[in-house]
C-alpha cells in the first residue's frame, strides 16, 4: 500500500476505533471515513498529537493496531515457549504478546502449588536421579502433540537439557503430569520432538557419556562414551510415557544436537544433526586445544538418519540389549541393519527442520553461510540401494553429501533454525547477523532479511513446523536485548519479537521482554484447538487423573487418628475451611486431604501452613493431599492464599502442635 493511502486508511481505522466516525461496521464505511480530510477529524488530530508526544511513527501506530487487544478480546494464537533456566513453559497470546500462564514443569511453581503437595512432589521427585534432588531444569524444546502431523492441542512435551529429562504436560488443565528421567544419558538436546501421530516422543543425548551414567576416564572416550536416540512410547489414552515400551538407539560419541521427525513422505524416519564428530574432549589445563576448537576441525559433521520403524521392529524382535530397564539397539546392529545412516553436514551444524511436505530436511551451519536442504527421496534411494560413500569410525554407512541434497541456499551469517509459512517460504534465524532470512523453498533463493534485536536463536511460526503452517506470524526468539528495554541490572531480558508475515514484506510489530530464563524453542498453535477445562469435576486429583479416594463432600469432613497418624479430610469453600481447628501431637504424621467444593469458574482457594512449606492451589473441584511430620510444636495459623471473596482474610484456621509430654 502507498504511504499516503495507508495514512488515510489508518486515520479512518483509528477514527472508527475511537468512535468519532460512528460505528464503522463494514469496509466501505471504513474507507469512506479514511477518505475524509484527516485534519478535520478530532480523533486523528488527537492521534497526531499523541503520536508526536510519544515519538511514534506511522509504522509504530500500525504495529500497535495489529497487536493491541482490547479488554475482553482474545488472542488468535497461543505460544508455548520454553522457559529456559526457569524450568517452566511460558504461555503467551498472539498477537497481544501478553503472557497468560507459566506452567510449572521441572521447577516447583508456588502459585499452582506445584511441588508443595504429595502428588506434585511425586511428579517432580520422579525427575531426580542420584542423591541430589533437582530444583530446576534447562528447558529447550516444547513440542505439542500431533495427529497426522498437525497440532491436536492435547499435550505438550518438553526436555530438560541439563539433566536428560522429558516432561508431559496435559493441556486439558495445563498441568505437568509426568517427568521421565533418562537413566542412560548425562544430558539431552534433540527433544522433545514427536512423531506425526505422537507414537513416540524423541529425546536425543547431547554430550556423550558412558550409557547408564557409569564412570569411564576420558581416555576411553571413543570406546566407552556414547550418544543415544531415545524413543519414548507415549500412551495417549493414559496421557503418559510408558518407559517399559520405550527404547533407544546407541549412537557414536558425537554430540547429537537438534532432531526432527519425518512427516508425510518421510514419516517413519528421524533426523538428528550433530557436532564434534572430531570427538574432542578438551584438556585446556594440559595445554590442549579447547573443545570449541577441537570440535571445529572437520569441514563436515554427520546428519544422523534413523529409520525408526525398522528400529522398532528389531527391538521387538529381541535385538536390543536392556540397560537400566531400557531396551537399546546396539550401534553395530543399527549400522548393519540400516537403522542408522549418516550424511555429511557442513560446518558446525545446528537446527534440523523437516519441511511441511516431509520431502526436505533443512540444516543450518553456525560457521557456514548456507542452509542445506537435504532431499529425502534421494536419501531413501541411496539407503535402499546401499550406495554408500564409506563408513565412519564406528562402521555407520555414510552417504555422499552431493548426492543427498536438493541444494543449498545462501542465507548469511550463522544460520540456525528454520520454520515455514503457508506460501512455500522458509524463515531461518541468522544468529551472527541478527536477522531473519525469508527464502523460497522452491527456488532456494533468499527473498528478504529483517533485522532483529539481537542474536536470534530459535524462530517460530504459526503452526510453522506442522504439515500445514498457517503463515501470518513469525517470532524471533532473541538471545540478547542490549538496548531495547529499560536496564534492569547486568542480566538482561531475552527478547521475543513478533513479526507480521502476512504481507510481501516482513514487519516487526511487537517486542516482548522475557525475564524468566533463556527460552530456546517455542511453538504457536491456533487457540481454538485448545479446549481446557474450566472446573474440575468435584474431588478430582489432577495428578491421579481422576477422582481422589480421599476427596470429601461438604458435611463429610472429619479428623481421624490411627496411632500417631492423623488424617484430616477437609473442604474449602467461600470463605472457610472445614475443619478450621486441627490439634495434633508433636511427632505425629499428618495427612491433609483438602477438597475445594467450589464449582464456580475462576474461584480458586489456596492453602498454607506457617513454617511447614505447605502451599496448595485449590482450583474449583480439585483435591490435594499433603503429608508432613508435625515436628515443630507450637501454634500455626493456616489460611487461604487467594483473594477469593470479601471474607478471604477470614478464611483461616489453626493447627496446634502439642509439645511431647504435655
Ligand atoms: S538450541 Cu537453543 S538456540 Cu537448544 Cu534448540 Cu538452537
Ligand atoms: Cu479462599 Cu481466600
Amino acid at each position: 500500500m502507498k504511504t499516503w493511502m495507508w495514512r488515510a486508511t489508518l486515520a479512518g481505522v483509528v477514527a472508527c476505533a475511537l468512535g468519532s466516525a460512528g460505528a464503522c461496521t463494514n469496509k466501505a464505511e471504513q474507507q469512506a471515513a479514511g477518505q475524509r480530510d484527516t485534519t478535520s477529524l478530532g480523533a486523528s488530530a488527537d492521534l497526531k498529537t499523541l503520536m508526536a508526544a510519544r515519538g511514534l511513527s506511522e509504522a509504530d501506530v500500525e504495529a500497535a493496531l495489529k497487536t493491541y487487544t482490547p479488554t475482553g478480546k482474545k488472542d488468535e494464537y497461543l505460544i508455548f515457549a520454553s522457559g529456559g533456566h526457569s524450568g517452566q513453559i511460558l504461555v503467551i497470546g498472539v498477537p497481544s504478546m501478553r503472557q497468560l500462564k507459566t506452567i510449572g514443569v521441572f521447577t516447583p511453581e508456588p502459585w499452582q502449588g506445584y511441588g508443595y503437595g504429595d502428588e506434585s512432589n511425586k511428579v517432580l521427585a520422579a525427575g531426580s536421579q542420584g542423591t541430589h534432588s533437582l530444583g530446576w531444569g534447562d528447558v529447550h524444546h516444547p513440542n505439542l502433540s500431533e495427529t497426522n502431523g498437525d497440532y491436536d492441542g492435547q499435550f505438550i512435551f518438553v526436555n530438560d537439557k541439563a539433566n536428560g529429562r522429558v516432561a508431559v504436560v496435559d493441556l486439558a488443565d495445563f498441568m505437568t503430569k509426568q517427568i521421565v528421567a533418562n537413566p542412560l544419558v548425562g544430558s539431552d538436546h534433540g527433544g522433545a520432538f514427536v512423531t506425526p501421530n505422537t507414537d513416540y516422543v524423541v529425546e536425543t543425548s547431547q554430550y556423550p557419556t558412558p550409557l547408564g551414567r557409569e564412570y569411564a576416564p576420558l581416555s576411553d572416550y571413543k570406546d566407552k562414551y556414547r550418544g543415544l536416540a531415545m524413543f519414548w512410547k507415549f500412551d495417549r489414552k493414559k496421557g503418559r510415557i510408558v518407559p517399559e515400551q520405550s527404547w533407544g538407539v546407541e549412537l557414536p560419541p558425537y554430540s547429537q544436537d537438534l532432531a526432527d521427525a519425518g512427516k508425510k513422505v518421510s514419516d517413519g524416519w528421524v533426523f538428528i544433526n550433530s557436532f564434534n564428530t572430531e570427538m574432542a574432549t578438551g584438556g585446556t589445563l594440559q595445554g590442549k586445544p579447547a573443545i570449541e576448537s577441537g570440535a571445529s576441525q572437520n569441514d563436515m559433521d554427520y546428519l544422523h538418519i534413523i529409520d525408526w520403524r525398522k528400529g522398532e521392529q528389531l527391538v521387538n524382535a529381541g535385538k536390543a540389549t536392556t540397560m537400566k530397564g531400557i531396551r537399546v539397539l546396539p550401534l553395530q546392529t543399527a549400522a548393519a541393519e540400516g537403522v542408522l545412516t549418516f550424511v555429511g553436514e557442513p560446518k558446525s551444524p545446528h537446527g534440523c527442520d523437516v519441511t511441511p511436505d516431509g520431502a526436505g530436511i533443512v540444516v543450518g551451519g553456525k560457521l557456514d553461510t548456507h542452509g542445506t536442504v537435504y532431499d529425502f527421496a534421494k536419501i531413501k534411494d541411496l539407503i535402499a540401494n546401499k550406495k554408500f560413500e564409506g563408513k565412519d569410525a564406528f562402521g555407520v554407512p555414510v552417504l555422499a553429501f552431493k548426492d543427498s541434497i536438493r541444494g543449498q541456499v545462501e542465507l548469511g551469517l550463522g544460520p540456525l533454525h528454520t520454520v515455514f509459512d503457508d506460501k512455500g517460504n522458509a524463515y531461518t534465524s541468522l544468529f551472527l547477523e541478527s536477522k531473519v532470512a525469508k527464502w523460497s523453498l522452491a527456488d532456494l533463493k533468499t527473498l528478504e532479511k529483517l533485522s532483529v534485536h539481537y542474536n536470534i536463536g530459535h524462530i517460530l511460526a504459526a503452526e510453522g513446523d506442522t504439515v500445514s503452517p498457517d503463515g501470518k506470524y513469525v517470532v524471533a526468539m532473541n538471545k540478547m536485548s542490549i538496548d531495547r528495554f529499560t536496564p534492569v541490572g547486568p542480566l538482561y531480558p531475552q527478547n521475543f519479537q513478533l513479526v507480521d508475515i502476512s504481507g510481501d514484506k516482513m514487519r516487526m510489530i511487537y517486542d516482548l521482554p522475557i525475564g524468566d530464563g533463556e527460552p530456546h524453542y517455542a511453538q504457536m498453535i491456533k487457540a481454538d484447538k485448545l479446549h481446557p477445562e474450566k472446573i474440575y469435576p468435584p474431588g478430582t486429583n489432577p495428578y491421579l487423573g481422576g477422582h481422589d479416594p480421599n476427596a470429601v463432600e461438604g458435611g463429610k469432613e472429619r479428623i481421624t487418628r490411627n496411632g500417631d497418624t492423623v488424617d484430616v479430610y477437609m473442604t474449602a469453600v467461600r470463605s472457610h475451611f472445614v475443619p478450621d481447628q486441627i490439634e495434633v501431637n508433636e511427632g505425629d504424621t499428618v495427612n491433609l486431604h483438602i477438597t475445594s467444593t467450589e464449582q464456580a469458574e475462576d474461584q480458586t482457594h489456596g492453602f498454607t501452613i506457617d513454617m511447614y512449606n505447605i502451599n496448595l492451589s485449590l482450583e474449583p473441584g480439585k483435591t490435594e493431599n499433603v503429608t508432613f511430620k508435625a515436628d515443630m510444636p507450637g501454634v500455626y495459623p493456616f489460611y487461604c492464599t487467594e483473594f477469593c471473596s470479601a471474607l478471604h482474610l477470614e478464611m483461616t484456621g489453626y493447627m496446634l502442635v502439642k509439645p511431647k509430654g504435655k
